[in-house]
Formats: structure tokens, C-alpha cells, sequence
């Protein structure tokens, strides 16, 4: 059987990249200097396409690929995927969830600890060598400060999980209530005036860009974190940076941001904020457990066994 043709959209690890180029005919999109050409040689050939998690693919793109049956995303976020295009054209897009859930909840406590309890700024002061100087300043207790979680999907729960254990306690809101022990709050306003910690773990996309404005942000107050483990798209940045500004909350802590790899100047110079380069799934098992799910998407899809993690909007 001939190799199936698959596009790739975005920068693969070798241990992903490597075994599909075994298995598979790969056109490297990401890297071709001249991205018209590829798609006008081998574009009609391609019936898989490979991208990252937070790689944007524009339909004018699929147009191109007219026997393109998968999508699969090497990440578990699939913002960038124009899904209502995908139905229509009958592509099935898959992602990687779960594998990730346990590192990404890591991250929202990391911050949660870094930023409440100082520790990145208490760094900074150590190896300044501040200590000899003058006195520590004294932090936030954790336990039995409130955490209020948007999205209480799988990575939400990991992380409500991970925060009680510490004492602290635990509200959210989202689409609808759950069966859970936490708090339910149907509105992001009252979910943030409620909170010492505010943690975006929500999906990222058209139906929440900019949900975390200068209104919540307001709300959630000058005693109040930002804490972002989920996509920058979700929080108003520049409503973001005026906030941290003045004084409106107290701090924030961040692995993502609107406009990856950049991040708002102001935010670099800023004592009361955490910055992270989306480091949510990035370990060596997590990102190699990601990496083999991503093939094992289109493997299974070639071998006409169907698909093992199809996004919930195509099932
Ligand atoms: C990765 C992510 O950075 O899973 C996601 O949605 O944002 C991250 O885990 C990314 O997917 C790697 O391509």
C-alpha cells in the first residue's frame, strides 16, 4: 500500500517527526520556503494534515487540500482548527487529552505558588543577594484562600484536585453546574469578586476571546490573581496590562498569551507578575505521550479502524 500523503503545519519533535516520516509521505509546510509551490506540487495528494495546539489553520489553506480527511492536533487545544469548516467538509480533527491533564494542573498550582506565595520574586532576591541586605518580606498563606476556576473540564479538575489538597477552596463556573463538591457560580463577574486566585482553564476560541475584560478583572479586585494555564485569546491583554498597571488586581500568573512567542513589554518589567513560555505539557513523557497519541490518531484513521479521540463538536 502506498504511503498516505500528510501535511505538516507546525514544528514537530524528532519523536514525532521521525516516525512519521516513516510511516508516511510528509510535506513539511511549516518549514518550505516556498509554501505556494508545495501545495501547488503535492497539495492534491495530501489526505492528513499535523499541527501544534496553538497553530492557527485557515480554511483558504484546506481549500487546497481537496482529499484531506484528518486533522490531527499535537496538543490538546484545537482553537486554531476551523472547526465549523471541518464538519461541513466531513474532516475529522483529533486531539491529545488526557495525557497532558496532570503537567498542565502542575503549572496552575506552580504559579498559584509562585505568585501567592512570592516565590519567583523571592528568588530573584536570593540570587540578588538581597538577603544579606535587609529582611524577607513576608507572603500569602495558601490554605484556606478561595480558587475560582473558569472551565471545570478535565484540566480544571486536575487542578481543583491539586488546590484542595493545599487547603484551599475551590468555586467555578462554566456552561452548567456539575456533580461536583466545589461551588458553582453561573457568572464570570461574581465567580471573581468571589476569589483570591481567578484560573483560566477554559478552551480557547471565538466563544471565549476576551472573557477575562477590564470588567472582571475589576471584580476580581486589588486582592485578587490572574492565573492563565489555558490560552492568552481568553484574557483581554492589553485590559490585562492596565490592570496590573494600576493596582486594579494584585498579580498575575501566566503561561500563555495572545500573541505567542511574544509577550507585552510592559509585563517583562513587572515585580508582581509570573511569566512561563507555554510550558503547560512540556516534559519529555507528556509531550512523547502527546506525540504518540497524534500518530496514533492517524494511524488507526489509515488503517480504516476510525479515529481514538475525535473533538467532542464532530462526534
Ligand atoms: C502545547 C497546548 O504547547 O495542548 C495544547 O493545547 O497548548 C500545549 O500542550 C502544544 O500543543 C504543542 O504543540
Amino acid at each position: 500500500m502506498p504511503q498516505p500523503d500528510i501535511i505538516v503545519t507546525a514544528p514537530l519533535p524528532p519523536f514525532l517527526y521521525d516516525p512519521l516520516k516513516a510511516d508516511y509521505r510528509c510535506h513539511d509546510y511549516y518549514a518550505a520556503p516556498d509554501k505556494d509551490h508545495l501545495l501547488a506540487t503535492g497539495g492534491r495528494q495530501v489526505r492528513g494534515l499535523v499541527q501544534g495546539g496553538g497553530t492557527v489553520t485557515e480554511p483558504t489553506l484546506l481549500d487546497q487540500l481537496p482529499q484531506l480527511e484528518i486533522i490531527s492536533v499535537f496538543g490538546v487545544g484545537y482553537d486554531g482548527v476551523p472547526v465549523d469548516y471541518c464538519k461541513k467538509r466531513g474532516v475529522k480533527v483529533t486531539n491529545t487529552p488526557d495525557v497532558l491533564t496532570d503537567d498542565v494542573a502542575d503549572v496552575a498550582v506552580a504559579l498559584i505558588m509562585m505568585t501567592g506565595r512570592g516565590f519567583a520574586r523571592l528568588e530573584r532576591f536570593a540570587r540578588a543577594g538581597d538577603w544579606e541586605k535587609r529582611s524577607v518580606e513576608l507572603t500569602t498563606k495558601l490554605g484556606g484562600k478561595r480558587v475560582g476556576i473558569l472551565g471545570l473540564g478535565r484540566i480544571g479538575k486536575a487542578i481543583a484536585s491539586r488546590v484542595s489538597a493545599l487547603g484551599m477552596e475551590v468555586a467555578y463556573t462554566g456552561r452548567k453546574p456539575q456533580d461536583v463538591s466545589y461551588r458553582f457560580l453561573p457568572d464570570l463577574k461574581s465567580l471573581a469578586s468571589d476569589v483570591d486566585f481567578l484560573v483560566v482553564a477554559c478552551p480557547g476560541g471565538p466563544a471565549t476571546r476576551n472573557l477575562v475584560n477590564a470588567e472582571v478583572l475589576a471584580a476580581l479586585g486589588k486582592k485578587g490573581i490572574l492565573i492563565n494555564i489555558a490560552r492568552g485569546s481568553i484574557v483581554d491583554e492589553p485590559a490585562l496590562v492596565n490592570a496590573l498597571q494600576n493596582g486594579t488586581i494584585k498579580g498575575a500568573g501566566l503561561d500563555v498569551f495572545a500573541n505567542e512567542p511574544h509577550i507585552p513589554a510592559p509585563l517583562l518589567t513587572m515585580d508582581h507578575v509570573v511569566l512561563l513560555p507555554h510550558v503547560g505539557s512540556a516534559t519529555h513523557e507528556t509531550r512523547k505521550a502527546m506525540g504518540d497519541l497524534c500518530k496514533a490518531n492517524l494511524d488507526s484513521w489509515f488503517a480504516g479502524k476510525g479515529v481514538l479521540t475525535l473533538i467532542p463538536e464532530l462526534a
